[in-house]
């Protein structure tokens, strides 16, 4: 089936993301709605657009996240689409729902299936049912304190207690020993209480020197899903990514091969529309899912340099009512990618350095790309995250990728503001980085050295 691609896409989002999807629109010869905060009004976003909409003032809440202003802005301007990007209402499944209830597509997926993925037990049984490996742990939550007893001693511990509402590690706990389940667990509810309004809480083994592996999906509701290869996004801090790569130096292609054609098996027997993230622990050569992101992700472009394949674009097509013209078998990955996030931070206390860019030269040549919203003379708001743009760099090995990687980062010059640039040179001649010898408590063991 194909359906009649959009005149115009409403962009829920600012900041690089925005321009990223500004540009896939141009491509497509789709006219551009941006809408922006009293803060953002001289965003790059905002100038590029064909049209723009302020929205509110700076909090989120009153502008990016405010879906009656939102769809305001759709009607005042007769958008046919919206595209959420990435956080702000990319997981919002009223957002969604809401939406087509207006006859406005939502760039994403079902309303149905956001819904389900961001219930993290009902996404972990889903997946399971389809034929995708788990981290052994309860079925669905945790309902009494004998239950929680059974289940740790089968599993062995140390146990992981977490929130069904969680993701981002907020409400997990470690328990090491029976003596403290009860007490952890308790604390873990508390906790999902007052953050997410929900105390549900199941368990988990605890898995204590895994990587983090993501598949890259892609569907088109019509039944047609593939795959596109996995990242390695093991170098985080506090839950935020610091550095992503594709391919993930511990994988083969025959794992690679495995995992990715159970995950677009599952996807397609979902019947899943758009790109999504299949989040994997992976330890001792065996993948454990943990979560499904349902939304384009920041890291898209590592992907995108390995495959040679424009992910918002093929969001677009599929959410206008196209089928998958790409099949796994035209799915080829090349040489390897590395995305460094470069965010207005002090690169080793990482405290948010907003502010005016007084000199912005960004690195180019061969395999070089830089997203950013951000220009000489902008002046980065508070009110949002620190991301002011990525680095990513392609090469025909991870060696040359590396080396490429450092010149780009040794051309990068941004005055004003404290950026992370000077953390990725660090890292960049780390014996273990260079070997991509690294697990998701790499970073923070290396941030902890004097
Ligand atoms: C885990 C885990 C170990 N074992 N689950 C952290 C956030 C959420 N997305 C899941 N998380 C983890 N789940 C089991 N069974 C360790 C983490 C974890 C982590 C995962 C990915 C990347 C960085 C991390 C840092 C700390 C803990």
């Amino acid at each position: 089936m194909t359906g009649a691609m959009f005149d115009k896409v409403l962009i829920a989002n600012r900041g690089e993301i925005a321009l990223r999807i500004q540009r896939a629109c141009k491509e497509l010869g789709i006219s551009t709605v941006a809408v922006h905060s009293t803060a953002d009004a001289e965003a790059m976003h905002v100038r590029l657009a064909d049209e723009s909409v302020c929205i509110g003032p700076p909090q989120a809440s009153d502008s990016y996240l405010n879906i009656p202003r939102l769809l305001a802005a759709c009607e005042i301007t007769g958008a046919d689409a919206v595209h959420p990007g990435y956080g702000f209402l990319s997981e919002n499944a009223r957002f969604a729902e809401i939406l087509e209830d207006h006859n406005i597509t939502f760039i994403g997926p079902t309303s149905e299936h956001i819904r389900i993925m961001g219930d993290k037990i009902a996404a972990k049984e889903t997946v399971q049912k389809l034929g995708i490996p788990v981290v052994p742990g309860s079925e669905g939550g945790i309902t009494n304190e004998k239950q929680a007893i059974k289940v740790a001693g089968e599993i062995g511990y140390p146990v992981l207690v977490k929130a069904a509402s969680g993701g981002g590690g907020r409400g997990m706990k470690v328990v090491t020993k029976e003596s403290d389940l009860l007490s952890s667990m308790a604390a873990a509810r508390s906790e999902a209480k007052a953050a997410f309004g929900d105390d549900t809480v199941y368990i988990e083994k605890f898995l204590t020197k895994p990587r983090h592996i993501e598949i890259q999906v892609f569907g088109d509701g019509q039944g047609n899903a593939i795959h596109l290869g996995e990242r390695d996004c093991s170098l985080q801090r506090r839950h935020q990514k610091v550095l992503e790569e594709a391919p993930s130096p511990s994988l083969n292609a025959d794992s690679r091969k495995k995992i990715g054609e159970t995950v677009a098996k599952a996807m397609s027997e979902l019947n899943y529309r758009g790109a999504g993230t299949i989040e994997f622990l992976y330890e001792d050569g065996e993948f454990y899912f943990i979560e499904m992101n349902t939304r384009l992700q920041v890291e898209h472009p590592v992907t995108e340099m390995i495959t040679g394949i424009d992910l918002v674009l093929e969001q677009i097509r599929v959410a206008s009512g196209s089928q998958l013209t790409i099949s796994q078998s035209d799915v080829t990955f090349s040489g390897h990618a590395i995305e460094c996030r470069i965010n207005a931070e002090n690169p080793r206390t990482f405290r948010p350095s907003p502010g005016r860019i007084t000199y912005w030269h960004p690195p180019g040549g061969l395999g070089v790309r830089v997203d950013s919203g951000v220009y000489q003379g902008y002046n980065i708001p508070p009110y949002y995250d620190s991301l002011i743009g990525k680095l990513i760099v392609h090469g025909k090995t991870r060696n040359e990728c590396l080396m490429r990687l450092k010149r780009a980062l040794s051309e990068f010059v941004i005055d004003g503001i404290e950026t992370t640039i000077p953390l990725f040179n660090e890292l960049i001649r780390q014996p273990d980085i260079a070997n991509g010898m690294y697990d998701i408590h790499w970073l923070e063991r290396f941030l902890g050295k004097p």
